[in-house]
């Protein structure tokens, strides 16, 4: 993943250069042996392989010469910030959220020691200065979903361009009213950034560009489902993942080229996992890059991951932005709509996510659910309880993991993942 051609670059960008070629090496060393030992992989992977191998490089140059054109840079934690709006400005949307462990003492200068490690990863990659998106942003937007975020956010303000939106708790009438005025304040902070006005006919084609992406993820998932598995449950997680750095348009022709070769393998009826492999699907909190710990120890467990009900994953790609709309007006309550879908844990009540989940077990055919819920995530690791009662009813085993991005307790998940794939398979 490193590359001297790059130091320059990222030593004006402010990087912690030898702390930086660490972590690139222990990256290249994890993704060789996760992802590109895998045997019977796709050749439209390919293109995800490069993206990964340049996710310091290639793409933070693009976003160098971005700016120095004009263009302004978004960095976002959260699938709540709508990409249209930012589109619409001609501003870049990245994805911020952090997969690594990153140590450091100073960590808890920020936020205490008992908050989930998504958190703690994106705070530690500021603090040591390890991530070129973070440095090229211009704006970083927050959100006021968990605690642990929000408080987060707070304390970083001086550190970073922050801007918060608030996302209400609940979806009755009045939230929706503030979340629309969100919306709109959201689309003030953006002009404001770009000096660029949002107009009708600039968000109508961000809306079509960032459901053509959600489109292009939805088919690989209709796909995946087929039986035997045409691909790797961690290969799909990747190109969810990389869907929040990589250039919107040219991410989505890849993986609808991708789609076409593994329509061809269906055809044949080729998998990467014989039939009657114990079909999983994991639930939870998101997996960001380089988070492959538990769909690696599934699929090193004679077992296949055939979705992930995540915000890396369908709970941002499911519902589409409704593309009638012809004024701002319009536009503006067709995104309040379709963000209003998102079923967070952080929402009270969250129905939708319990029937969501038993939807796309039901439909993906699966043996088993994997509960995924990063330690200290309270929303989660609460909603875990309902969701396993609600699919004990359904018959649908269900596996209950909180970790965070240790390896200290890799032995222990083996184990409890190995017994759970043995007992489907009796
Ligand atoms: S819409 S899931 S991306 S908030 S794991 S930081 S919830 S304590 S990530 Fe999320 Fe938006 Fe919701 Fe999706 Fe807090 Fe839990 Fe940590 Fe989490």
């Amino acid at each position: 993943m490193g590359n001297d051609a790059y130091r320059e670059m990222w030593e004006r960008l402010n990087l912690d250069i030898s702390a930086h070629d660490g972590l690139l090496e222990v990256l290249g060393k994890f993704y060789n042996d996760i992802y590109l030992t895998q045997q019977g992989r796709l050749s439209g992977m390919e293109y995800l392989d490069f993206v990964i191998s340049e996710v310091h490089g290639l793409r933070i140059k693009e976003l160098v010469e971005a700016r120095n054109s004009g263009k302004k840079v978004v960095g976002t934690f959260c699938v709540f910030v709508p990409e249209e709006l930012t589109l619409a400005a001609d501003a870049i949307h990245v994805g911020l959220c952090a997969g690594a462990e990153i140590e450091s003492r100073e960590i808890e200068n920020i936020v205490p020691r008992n908050t989930c490690a998504l958190i703690k990863s994106f705070v530690g990659f500021t603090l040591r200065r390890l991530c070129p998106y973070t440095q090229s942003c211009d704006m970083i937007v927050g959100e006021t979903t968990c605690d642990g975020k929000k408080k987060a956010y707070e304390n970083l303000e001086d550190s970073l361009p922050m801007y918060v939106m608030e996302v209400p708790q609940k979806k009755d009438g009045a939230d929706r009213s503030l979340w629309r005025s969100e919306i709109i304040r959201y689309k003030s902070a953006l002009e404001k950034l770009t000096g660029n006005t949002i107009t009708a006919e600039r968000l109508k084609k961000s809306i079509k560009t960032v459901n053509d992406k959600r489109r292009a993820l939805n088919r690989l998932n209709r796909l995946r489902a087929a039986i035997p598995t045409p691909i790797s449950g961690r290969d799909v997680l990747l190109a969810n993942q990389i869907s929040f750095y990589d250039d919107p348009e040219r991410f989505t022709k890849s993986i609808n080229v991708l789609c076409d070769e593994i329509e061809k393998r269906i055809d044949r009826a080729e998998g990467i996992a014989p039939a009657g492999t114990a079909r999983l699907m994991l639930s939870g909190c998101p997996m960001a890059v380089p988070n492959w710990k538990i769909p690696y120890v599934i699929e090193g467990s004679g077992a296949v991951v055939v979705g992930e009900e995540s915000c890396i994953g369908t709970r941002n790609t499911r519902d589409l932005v409704d593309e009638s709309g012809k004024t701002i007006e319009e536009m503006i309550d067709a995104l309040c709509d379709r963000y209003l879908k998102i079923d967070c844990a952080c929402f009270t009540p969250n129905t939708e996510r319990t029937e969501n989940i038993l939807s796309m077990a039901r439909n993906l055919d699966v043996d088993g659910v994997i509960h995924y819920a990063l330690m200290f995530c309270q929303p989660y690791a609460t909603e875990a309880i309902k969701i396993e009662n609600m699919l004990k009813k359904e018959k649908i085993p269900m596996l209950r993991i909180e970790t965070d991005y240790s390896m200290d307790d890799i032995e222990q998940i083996k184990t409890r993942v190995g017994a759970f794939v043995e007992m489907l398979s009796l």
